[in-house]
């Protein structure tokens, strides 16, 4: 099964959910106020959020829409290209491209949302397309992170750095970072403990990251990767917000939209913080993370020409 097909089961339950909700709704008659109305309602509780829902009536409205045709499909239509227009510039494929001077990645997110799996898969993906990657574990809150990171490690076939468990988080990036430069990396992903319950720390913790990164490269990290679980539904939006403040985030990762009706939550954070959407995360293997693509997801999303 290729990636794609992975990407249209995961998305399977939202955009048949979608489509046949739709199709009750409009059932081919004259799109009154009530009916756009409904059309709102049930965007937002896909989980797009209540900027987006309201704008995609408010287009809806707009059109003029032959009752001849068939609405749902229509509508759809309306909707793909709603996302496009959104998402599109949020695109950054070009984070995996081969760098030309070393890029330290700091990876941040809550416990359990899929951190330390998407460096090893995102680590697949530098690799192969011709960087010099290394892998930083300053998760070192549990040995079992360690050695979870290390195991990606040996199976993508790239170094890391580590120390023992309850060792300083910034000293591992730190001497990863050293290493990197020192031996020509193209990418160090620095992986991190994501206790947001602890905020406090959690913030010093990341600062002093950063601080020591930068004494070996003053641009150092150069990007901060936030990883986000799209079965979490709207608490991505708090995640968001939270991490946002104690680091700029300059890219995201949805991770288990294999799993989830809920896919329409990215929508919602692209449309509130316009940040990058870097990869999403369709299953636990090395190959199941997908670049991140504004007409594939709308694609997904809507359930069209499937
Ligand atoms: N279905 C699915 N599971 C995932 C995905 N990404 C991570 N996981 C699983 O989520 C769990 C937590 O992942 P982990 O990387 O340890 O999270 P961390 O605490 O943020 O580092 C593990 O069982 C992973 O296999 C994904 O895209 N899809
Ligand atoms: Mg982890």
């Amino acid at each position: 099964m290729g990636i794609f097909d992975k990407f249209k089961i995961g998305f399977k339950k939202s955009a048949t959910a979608l489509t046949s909700g739709l199709r009750e709704i409009v059932v081919k008659r004259e799109i009154d106020d009530e009916k756009l109305n409904e059309i709102e309602e049930f965007l937002i509780q896909s989980d797009v959020g209540v900027e987006a829902a309201s704008e995609v009536k408010e287009i809806i409205s707009k059109k003029k829409i032959d009752p001849n045709k068939d609405l749902t499909s229509e509508i759809n239509l309306i909707l793909k290209e709603y996302i496009i227009s959104l998402m599109k510039p949020l695109e950054k494929n070009s984070f995996f491209e081969k760098k030309k001077s070393l890029n330290a990645t700091l990876i941040s997110g809550v416990n359990g949302v899929g951190k330390t799996t998407s460096i090893g898969k995102i680590g697949k993906i530098l690799k192969t397309n011709g960087n010099k990657v290394m892998f930083a574990a300053s998760d070192t809150f549990r040995a079992a992170a360690i050695e979870q990171l290390e195991n990606w490690a040996s199976k993508i076939d790239v170094q890391i750095i580590k120390s023992s468990q309850g060792s300083d988080p910034a000293s591992v990036a730190y001497k990863a970072v050293d290493e990197a430069v020192k031996n020509n990396f193209d990418q160090v992903l620095i992986d991190t403990a994501g206790r947001l319950q602890n905020k406090k720390n959690l913030m010093q913790e990341f600062k002093k990251i950063a601080n020591v990164t930068k004494k070996i490269d003053p641009k150092a990290p150069h990007d901060v990767i936030l990883v986000l679980d799209a079965t979490s539904g709207q608490n991505v939006i708090n995640q968001v917000e939270e991490f946002n403040q104690i680091i700029p985030i300059t890219g995201i990762v949805m991770t288990k939209l294999d799993g989830t009706a809920k896919g329409g939550i990215l929508l919602a954070i692209a449309k509130k913080y316009q940040l990058p959407i870097i990869a999403l995360g369709l299953g636990e293997k090395e190959d199941d993370l997908q670049l991140f693509k504004a007409e594939q997801f709308a694609e997904a999303f809507t359930h069209n020409n499937y």
